[in-house]
């Protein structure tokens, strides 16, 4: 399988995120991504490529101008309101929240910084934008061979993209290369898409951007939000709405859960897939449904991870992987690569 390997991730490279009122050292590090790169090479597996820069309007699709706009010049913003931020992650401390106004865009950068994230844990940094653009280009790479009749493929990046929404960043995800991917193989011709959500944590910015469409299916299996962030979406009975309605598939299931329960949602998941009729599925693949993870709660084994890249093969799709979370940074590569290991040679 073609891998489209975004070799600019270690731009982006934050050193704290505010956690119960302290800063605390980044789970999402560049470790991450070289853990999986090395694995695939001492696999042999897939052919490492580079992906051309996608076009702004593709991303346009997905993202509003004024966010992407943002997004390009936040750092350049955050030194210039104090040259010793430059030794500094850049996180907001301000949100318009329910009352607020959010039409108005104020000058003042932390304002703005506020009105489009939703948490304190998702540091922008010097090289936040050029390595989340160039994985958005992954992204669109991975789409692209898809639609050239590869089975599957993986969009091996980071930042993480999935809690990314229309036009607002949190969650360590500033792009949503899943959603960019999915939006872009609608584009091109598919008349049906799914994405299936596998990361621990619920894609609330994946479910939001497509809640209204029919095109477009969204399933997710994840940690109850009740407990789990991200706590204000995710739950079973948000079903889509209007011409979208049917279209939006979540699954939560407690802290604890193991693998053979989980697996059984990942099979409903699917199953419902199917019935949408789709015609190539976008896999937000976050592995940080782990049992070693450090921030999440299921109970999966390294060895599981196989079994699951062959479920995942026999619904017969057309298969973009793109990478998500996952933060047991010596095991993330193992069980990445047993995934996609599972789906070629199932
Ligand atoms: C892409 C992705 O997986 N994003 C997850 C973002 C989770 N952010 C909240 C992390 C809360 C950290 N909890 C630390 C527990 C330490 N014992
Ligand atoms: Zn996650």
């Amino acid at each position: 399988m073609k891998v489209f390997y975004n070799d600019r991730h270690p731009l982006h490279h934050g050193r704290h995120e505010m956690f119960r009122g302290a800063l605390v050292p980044c789970f999402e590090v560049p470790a991450r991504a070289d853990y999986v790169l090395h694995e695939l090479k001492a696999r042999k597996f897939g052919s490492i490529e580079s992906a051309p820069e996608a076009d702004r309007a593709i991303l346009e699709r997905i993202h509003a101008p004024r966010y992407l706009d943002f997004l390009g010049t936040a750092w350049q913003e955050w030194i210039a309101l104090d040259p010793r931020n430059a030794e500094r992650d850049a996180l907001p401390s301000y949100w318009p929240i329910r009352t607020f106004r959010s039409d108005v865009l104020p000058a003042s950068f932390p304002a703005r910084m506020g009105l489009f994230s939703f948490d304190a844990g998702s540091p922008i940094t010097a090289g936040t934008w050029a390595a989340a653009r160039h994985g958005a280009d992954c992204a669109v790479a991975g789409a692209r061979s898809l639609l050239a009749g590869e089975r599957g493929a993986f969009a091996l990046t980071r930042p993480p993209g999935h809690h990314a929404g229309h036009d607002f960043f949190g969650g360590y995800c500033f792009l949503n290369n899943a959603a960019i991917a999915a939006q872009f193989l609608r584009d091109q011709g598919l008349a049906r898409v799914a994405v299936l959500d596998l990361d621990y944590h619920h894609g609330n910015g994946t479910q939001a951007i497509f809640y209204q469409r029919p095109d477009i299916f969204f399933a997710s299996v994840h940690g109850d939000p009740h407990t789990e962030y991200p706590y204000y979406l995710g739950y079973a009975d948000e079903r889509g709405t209007g011409k979208g309605e049917g279209c939006n598939l979540n699954l939560p299931l407690p802290r604890g859960t193991g693998f053979d329960r989980w697996r059984e949602a990942v099979a409903q998941a699917l199953l419902a897939i199917r019935a949408f009729g789709a015609e190539a599925l976008v896999l937000s693949l976050g592995v940080d449904t782990f049992e070693g993870d450090p921030i999440s709660g299921f109970g999966l084994r390294s060895e599981d991870y196989l079994r699951v890249g062959a479920d995942l093969a026999a619904a017969g799709l057309p298969t973009l992987f793109v990478f998500e979370g996952g933060y047991a940074v010596a095991e993330v590569g193992i069980n990445t690569v047993n995934v996609l290991d599972g789906f070629e040679n199932a």
